[in-house]
């Protein structure tokens, strides 16, 4: 015989996960735990079943149909098994209307992101709708547009697959990515009341989806930000045709290749106005900071698939007479992995959690001060520590990682957008700093920050390991680190 692998395995992803199951047990109450475990254990062995599939099917992606074959234009987006199956999946466990339900009060959230976590390594990110949805239903609500929340907000937290709709979020245009104050798309009065949308978006994210939300200039409002307006659309009419929009292409992406971003032109296509006719980057911001939470969670699911398979597949690969995980060095190399991973996972549900409190106690000016820090800080720092942790998971591998069909250098390409969208890590360092200039910014940070520390074992507040000098040590310039103590992860015997 000659020279075979053993593929890596996962297992029930809930099970085999210690790190999420403390985070949950020092988050919620008891019998709050005890509701959702069933269906987070679960979801952590559907999601691992579904894997290899998505694996082999590594290389299907979505297709753009512009014409039929009598020339009638038709813009029908072929789509991957998996996201034909997608709507109904969310839908059935509850991947955006858990964050909505009044039954765990302000741990709602924490609930919905524990199953998002789950969720989205194995969602070939369909977790990008998803993310969009959320921050639409969010967005709707904030607005205070009764019609639009009466029409959308049901179908965007339903739990039936029948009514449940994604939305969109369109910002990019040529003009401007980060830079959204050039934004081209002009808003004409449709002189009914409605207006109609002229211009091109250059980056829309799953143009599959129901509704969108997004930006434009009333026509003769004048340059600048200020005076963009938000819009709510639906792109398809009863026929179920694109109206006033054509898609121009699907973007050839380096990453998140499943999902149809599309390059598209608007030109008459219907809409409605969902607040005042201006400041409309105010009004789409809690879209955006929700979608940015919904990046941090994401990046630790990302990271911690590679986490699991690199750490199955050195127990079980081979080299110089022992298992990979009986090597120091590589053991040590996982070590770093998995306690950045748990540094991005406490941020990520941090915010999760202050999310659900500001929800259900409005008044807790702290807490959405806080909340205004944190959220572009753990987009930033997440996003980074799975880019470079993923890439340490395709080293773990060995030539192995780089290999298509192993399904592993999909991990690290999908984890490079999750620096870029949804703001920069600049971007993000800005937005940071406008939020601590709020009244009590500083105050409030370090207050959170103190406290933090104070929660820490004895001895580890002064620890500056790995963990300290991030992501992954600056790819492992600064040393490992010191101790793991309140790591529950396995298979980091071998690094103590
Ligand atoms: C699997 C996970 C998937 C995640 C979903 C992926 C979906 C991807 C789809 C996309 O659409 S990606 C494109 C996303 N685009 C961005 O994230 C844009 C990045 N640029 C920024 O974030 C800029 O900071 C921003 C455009 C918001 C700044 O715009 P401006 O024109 O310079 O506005 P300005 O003056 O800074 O802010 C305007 C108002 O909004 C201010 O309020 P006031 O009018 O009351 O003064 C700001 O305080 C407010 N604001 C801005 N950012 C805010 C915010 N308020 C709350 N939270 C924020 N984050």
């Amino acid at each position: 015989m000659g020279f075979i692998q053993e593929p890596p395995r996962l297992g029930n992803q809930y099970d085999e996960d210690p790190a999420l199951r403390a985070l949950l047990a020092r988050r919620l109450p008891a019998d709050v735990r005890q509701a959702i475990k069933p269906e987070l254990r679960e979801l952590g062995h559907e999601v691992a079943d579904w894997w290899p599939a998505q694996v082999a099917q590594h290389a299907v992606e979505p297709r753009h149909v512009p014409f039929d074959a009598w020339g009638n234009r038709i813009d029908t987006v072929e789509l991957s098994d998996f996201w034909r199956r997608a709507p109904a999946l969310a839908a059935r466990w509850g991947l955006v209307a858990a964050g909505y339900e009044p039954r765990f009060g302000p741990h709602a959230r924490v609930h919905q992101f524990a199953l998002a976590y789950l969720f989205t390594a194995s969602s070939e990110i369909y977790s990008c709708p998803l993310a969009m949805t959320d921050g639409a239903a969010r967005c709707l609500i904030a607005s205070g547009n009764r019609a639009l929340v009466e029409r959308a907000v049901p179908h965007l937290t339903s739990r039936d697959p029948a009514t449940f709709w994604t939305s969109g979020q369109w910002m990019t245009e040529t003009a401007g990515g980060s830079d959204v104050s050039n934004t081209g798309t002009v808003a004409r009065p449709d002189g009914q009341g409605g207006w109609t949308l002229h211009g091109r978006k250059w980056f829309t994210s799953a143009i599959v989806s129901e509704m969108a939300l997004t930006l434009a200039r009333p026509e003769g409002a004048g340059a600048g930000g200020d005076a963009l307006a938000l819009y709510y659309v639906e792109p398809r009419g009863e026929d179920g045709r694109f109206r006033g929009l054509v898609i121009d292409r699907l973007k050839p992406k380096l990453g998140t290749r499943k999902l149809p971003t599309a390059e598209i032109t608007l030109d008459g296509l219907p809409a409605t106005l969902v607040g005042e006719p201006r400041h409309g980057v105010r009004q789409i911001a809690p879209m955006l900071n929700v979608t940015r939470l919904w990046n941090g969670i994401a990046a630790v699911s990302l990271l911690r698939r590679g986490y699991a398979l690199a750490l199955d597949y050195a127990r079980r690969r081979r080299a110089f007479g022992r298992p990979l995980i009986e090597h120091p060095l590589h053991a040590r190399t996982l070590a770093t992995i998995a306690c950045e991973l748990e540094a991005g996972l406490e941020l990520g549900f941090e915010v999760a959690a202050l999310l659900g409190r500001v929800e259900h106690h409005p008044a807790d000016r702290d807490a959405a001060a806080l909340l205004r820090i944190l959220t572009p800080v753990a987009k930033l720092a997440t996003g980074r520590i799975a880019v470079a942790g993923l890439s340490e998971v395709v080293e773990a591998f060995g030539g192995a990682g780089y290999i298509e069909d192993t399904g592993i250098p999909t991990l690290l390409r999908d984890a490079q957008v999750l620096s870029i969208w949804e703001g920069t890590t600049n971007v993000l360092a800005l937005d940071t700093l406008r939020a601590l200039a709020q009244a009590g910014g500083p105050g409030i940070w370090r207050d959170a920050v103190e406290r933090e520390l104070a929660g820490l074992p004895a001895g580890m507040s002064g620890t500056r390991g790995s963990c300290a000098t991030s992501p992954i040590a600056r790819r492992r310039g600064s040393p490992p680190p010191a101790r793991i103590e309140r790591s529950s992860s396995p298979g980091l015997a071998g690094s103590r």
